[in-house]
């Protein structure tokens, strides 16, 4: 069982992730990426895949030729929890 995101966490969030939402009708994180082409995007979610399985938190994610979308919640938590935190901030770190 891993821990579910304690209030004052999930109240610092806007200033933590800045670019995350909150995903509409569920504990979850968000957010949408436009890259210049596919090969971009892929590119950003092979980075993405080995973060991770170095984090062993996996994302639930889409893409459509050169966007990406990314949503993080903690199944084993319910909902989100600090890995989700984790790992969006080393998403961002990836970006330019
Ligand atoms: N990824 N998003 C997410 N949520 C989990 O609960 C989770 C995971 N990746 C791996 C994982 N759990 C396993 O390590 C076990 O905890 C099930």
């Amino acid at each position: 069982m891993v821990e579910p995101l304690s209030p004052a966490r999930r109240q610092a969030l806007p200033d933590l992730l800045p670019h995350w939402s909150l995903a509409a009708g569920r504990d979850a994180l968000c957010r949408r990426f436009q890259f210049r082409d596919f090969t971009e995007a892929f590119g950003f979610m092979a980075r993405v895949a080995l973060l991770a399985e170095k984090q062993d938190h996996h994302p639930e994610w889409s893409n459509v030729w050169n966007r990406v979308e990314i949503a993080l919640t903690t199944h084993d938590a319910g909902g989100l929890s600090e890995r989700d935190i984790a790992l969006a901030a080393a998403v961002d770190a990836l970006l330019p």
